[in-house]
């Protein structure tokens, strides 16, 4: 079959002959048909140029064969910390102009580099790392998987000769550990196939649910010498324009038209699938109020928080718009909550993830975006467009005056913090507010990172907003990094605490000043895990909380100086100590972006919560132990 496209890509054949070919070797009619109208697009004159790399025959070393796969796919950076075995791809990359190399110095940010470039992309970030490095990657690559981003993380292998023997840097099965953290994984077994093996990593990868992929190329078959075919890595694409089934989408506007006090939960699907615009469309359509994105587990903000239709995260309770009788979730895991009464509705692109843990009324499966333009269509279809507008005045006049209070609410919680001189999160809130420019990438960790979110806008027009789902903290400094690379003329922002800063926040300041990445870093720092410790002593209020010891979160002691640090890694940076400083270190550190230069602004915050005031830590002293003084 391989022989009847490579004759078709070079004109041997015809179209007519690729077809009966394809049939005779048992491809369906019309997937033979679907199979040469995709392949037509390489043989036309104006693709001449194409054709040669649609599909070519290539010899040369296992890393060349990789790296040629590599770009045949498209990629155009690939992240990486190098390990002496897998130089047979930095060799091809001597000649290879194609493809940038980006270093990371520690594999947990080189991982999360490609997660945030993925995530801006919208295609795969591809890392090489040392296999005995790959445990330090597999830290971020969790919120990877979780959040189903495109990556394929690559290491060198030990040779085959050498597996299994426990050699001193050989462990039994990396696959395997990579196992529930990927989608797929994979040893490549012959120099040969590693081109297909790498076509179907990205593959795997690419096609949604989309997610993180695992390849190990052992040292030998890097290194050896080998003939493979190079194919473009369109021809192997699942486009996945999944569109839902009619009836159930024609169920569902009836129930969405006809519902009394019904909602819509938005979530990162809706992100994947581009599908923003749609989203915003149906639920002023409907007059819907909007909730979501702001609480665990999420990593975007679809829907713009400024809407007059969105009403804030989800609540166990929500106090508004009190008894819902049809919930319609668009593309989030954690609104499918099953409650009595209400009918729920799930329009998602993951079908492992769909009904997974609670019960729905009516799940559908669909590129949400599509699946949205449909319920759009079906609710058009319904009613006459007056009627529809009579709907959705009378349900968003409601949902108005709600959101119309919750704007008077967050204007009198910042005029409440005052002008004073500490560094409220309000304060910082104001000022990002007011200092950032609008279609600044907002790149967060939790705790801190996300303390102004509730103060903040985000969405639409307004600033777009990536974090992390599963809150594996580190990630944030280099993923401004990725999404920097993925968008250079969109100014980027990091903005994390200063726990999550010693996560992971230090070693991709590397990476900004070796690649001059015009990226500034926010820490939020309050010298402690200030969140873990309101959360401890707030639900836990256990032991730790009646006798006022704060036995886990203090940071402050050694109190660091993150803008020092930074000088260090060659990053200018500066302490903002008081509020009415930050308007002006704000402008400072735009003015170096603007120049080109990453900065880093170390914002001492004030510490908020129970037993924020106390300081008190258990210290011990090695030095004061020793008998001998060395
Ligand atoms: C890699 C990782 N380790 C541990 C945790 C648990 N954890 C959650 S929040 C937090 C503290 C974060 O501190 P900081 O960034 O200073 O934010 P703050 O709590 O002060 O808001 C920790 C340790 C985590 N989420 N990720
Ligand atoms: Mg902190």
């Amino acid at each position: 079959m391989k022989d009847l496209i490579k004759r078709y890509l070079d004109k041997d054949i015809s179209r007519r002959r690729l077809v009966a070919g394809l049939a005779a070797a048992g491809v369906a009619p019309v997937a033979a048909k679907a199979m040469a109208q995709s392949l037509s697009g390489f043989v036309t004159p104006a693709a001449a140029a194409t054709t040669q790399g649609a599909m070519r025959e290539m010899t040369g070393t296992g890393g060349a064969l990789f790296v040629q796969q590599l770009k045949a796919a498209g990629v155009e950076f690939i992240f990486f910390n190098p390990s002496t075995g897998d130089h047979p791809i930095f060799d091809a990359l001597v000649d290879e102009p194609g493809i940038q190399l980006i270093k990371g110095v520690q594999e947990g940010a080189v991982a999360a580099m490609a997660d945030g470039y993925a995530r801006l992309a919208g295609k795969p970030g591809v890392l090489i790392v040392a296999n005995v490095g790959l445990p330090n990657a597999m830290t971020q690559m969790v919120n990877t998987f979780k959040d189903r981003i495109p990556l394929l993380c690559a290491v060198a292998a030990f040779s085959q000769d050498r597996l299994g023997r426990e050699g001193p840097q050989d462990y039994d099965y990396q696959e395997y550990m990579m196992g529930p953290i990927t989608k797929w994984r994979w040893m490549a077994q012959t120099t040969a196939g590693i081109p297909e093996a790498t076509r179907r990593a990205l593959k795997f990868a690419a096609t949604p649910p989309s997610g993180p992929v695992f390849l190990s190329i052992p040292e030998d078959r890097l290194h050896a010498t080998g003939t493979g075919t190079i194919m473009d890595q369109a021809l192997f694409d699942v486009p996945m324009h999944v569109r839902p089934d009619k009836a159930d989408v024609e169920k569902a506007a009836r129930m969405l038209v006809e519902a009394k006090t019904p909602l819509l939960s938005v979530g990162d699907e809706i992100t994947l699938c581009r599908g923003e615009k749609e989203v915003v469309e149906l639920a002023e359509l409907l007059g819907l109020p909007v909730c979501g994105q702001g609480e665990f587990g999420v990593w975007s903000k679809p829907f713009p928080t400024r809407n007059p239709l969105y009403i804030g995260p989800a609540l166990k309770n929500m106090r508004f718009p009190g008894q819902v009788d049809v919930n319609l979730n668009i593309g989030s895991r954690y609104a499918e909550i099953a409650r009595k009464e209400t009918k729920l509705i799930s329009l998602r692109q993951d079908a492992t993830s769909l009904a997974r843990a609670e019960p729905v009324d009516l799940g559908m499966v669909a590129d949400v975006r599509l699946g949205t333009q449909d319920l759009i269509d079906a609710v058009k279809s319904l009613a006459t467009a007056a009627r529809l507008k009579q709907i959705a005045e009378e349900r968003s006049g409601r949902v108005r005056d709600y959101t119309r209070q919750q704007a008077e609410m967050r204007k009198s919680i910042i005029a409440a913090a005052g002008n004073g001189p500490e560094i409220r999160r309000e304060r910082l809130a104001v000022e990002l507010e007011a200092g950032l420019e609008k279609d600044t990438i907002y790149v967060t960790d939790c705790d801190s990172g996300r303390a102004m979110d509730p103060l903040m806008s985000f969405g639409g027009e307004d600033k777009a907003y990536i974090s992390t789902g599963p809150n594996i903290l580190g990630w944030a400094v280099a993923a401004a990094f990725g999404a920097k690379l993925a968008r250079p003329d969109k100014p980027v922002i990091a903005i994390l605490g200063d726990g999550s800063m010693m996560f992971g926040g230090h070693q991709p300041l590397w990476s900004h000043a070796r690649y001059k990445a015009p990226v500034t870093t926010i820490v939020y720092n309050n010298r402690s895990y200030n969140n873990e410790r309101n959360r401890i002593w707030t639900y836990g209020a256990g032991t730790q909380f009646d006798v006022g010891r704060d036995m886990t979160c203090y940071n402050g002691d050694p109190d660091v100086d993150f803008a020092k640090a930074a000088q260090g890694y060659g990053v200018e940076g500066e302490t903002v100590k008081e509020a009415s400083q930050i308007k002006e270190a704000l402008a400072r550190a735009k003015r170096a972006n603007v120049e080109g230069r990453p900065y880093l602004l170390d914002i001492l915050v004030e510490r908020d919560g129970i037993g924020a005031a106390t300081a008190w830590h258990p210290t011990y002293s090695i030095a004061d132990k020793r008998t001998r003084k060395v």
